[in-house]
């Protein structure tokens, strides 16, 4: 029997996780969105069984507001939510994403309440404190898309800049999606060369500054809307290495209980996701310059889960 994705929320990141989910032949796909978006949803469910013969995959594709329809199902990818407007920063959306992830964390609890939950909405890491408090699911079944997409952004921008092949380019970035993430020059290598061998301090600041600011860049040039192919990507990753037990160490939103000095929130570390879900989180010694940053980000990160009063 195939696998069962559910995707909640079938808007810019949900249509083309469901396109990349089908490619990749992950499973039955399900496209969940609000009533009234009950009939785009079919739509787009529609349209890619018509691509499946050019893009050679079998799925069964639907799309329901019904969430009876995602019954079973061994991953949920939780996109719904309003993204940012240019001018916006992620937390101005607290307040009506807490609404709406408060509505899908029921309806995942009911139907299906052994699935991996990933989820991308944002503000993101008080969005996924407050579905795991919501659900009360064990921590290892959900995980925050954030760092899975930040260092798939600090490592175009260092390939970009270097001119070197991506595949290349490994790295890491830590802490909270916003402007205060961590990204770990002293970590990030090129085929094996240190970053830090390879550019000069301002190269590696100004490649950190605009990876911080990547999503924003991204709105301002949009205007409307937020990024939504590489965060599709970057969901289907997670959900590729729990689906496959491929075991992969991915840079996650993930429970922190004393880890790096964390407690009780969900932070970007780098994480195992197994066949378990969330199955181990690797500490990095750190330097004190680096704490003093993580420190940073887990303060506002902590501020806006405390908003959430959850
Ligand atoms: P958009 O294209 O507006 O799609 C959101 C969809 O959610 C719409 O189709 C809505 O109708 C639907 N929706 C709203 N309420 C519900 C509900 N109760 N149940 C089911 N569906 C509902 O937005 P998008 O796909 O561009 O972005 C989705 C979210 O991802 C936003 O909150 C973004 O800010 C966030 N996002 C996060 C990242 C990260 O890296 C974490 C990156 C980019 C976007």
């Amino acid at each position: 029997m195939r696998k069962k994705i559910a995707l909640i929320g079938g808007g810019q990141i949900g249509q083309i996780l469901a396109m990349l989910a089908a490619q990749k032949e992950l499973g039955d796909i399900v496209i969940l969105d609000i009533p009234e978006l009950e009939n785009p949803a079919k739509g787009k469910a529609l349209d890619l069984m018509e691509m499946a013969p050019h893009g050679n995959y079998d799925a069964a594709i639907t799309g329901t507001s019904d969430y009876k329809d995602i019954a079973g199902a061994d991953v949920v990818i939780i996109t719904a939510g309003r993204p940012r407007q240019a001018g916006m920063t992620r937390e101005d959306l607290l307040a009506v994403n807490l609404d709406i992830i408060t509505k899908v964390a029921a309806g995942v609890k009911q139907h299906a309440p052994k699935a991996l939950c990933i989820i991308v909405t944002n503000p993101l890491d008080a969005m996924v404190y407050a579905f795991y408090k919501l659900t009360g699911f064990p921590k290892n079944q959900v995980i925050g898309m954030a760092g899975t997409l930040d260092t798939a952004r600090w490592r175009a921008f260092v390939a970009m800049e270097l001119g070197v092949s991506v595949s290349d380019v490994a790295g890491t970035v830590l802490g909270g999606h916003g402007p205060d993430m961590v990204p770990l020059p002293r970590l990030t290598t090129v085929g094996g060369v240190p970053l830090t061998d390879l550019a000069t301090k301002e190269q590696i600041d100004k490649l950190a500054t605009r990876t911080r600011e990547a999503g924003t860049e991204i709105v301002k040039l949009f205007g409307k809307g937020s990024a939504f192919f590489s965060p599709a990507w970057s969901a289907i990753v997670i959900a590729e290495s729990y689906l496959k037990d491929k075991r992969r160490i991915l840079p996650c939103a993930a429970l922190c209980e004393g880890e790096y000095g964390v407690k009780g929130l969900f932070i970007g570390v780098p994480v195992m996701v197994s066949a378990k879900g969330m199955e181990k989180i690797y500490e990095i010694k750190l330097t004190d310059e680096e704490k003093a940053m993580l420190q940073k980000t887990v303060g506002v990160v902590q501020k806006t889960v405390e908003e959430t009063k959850l």
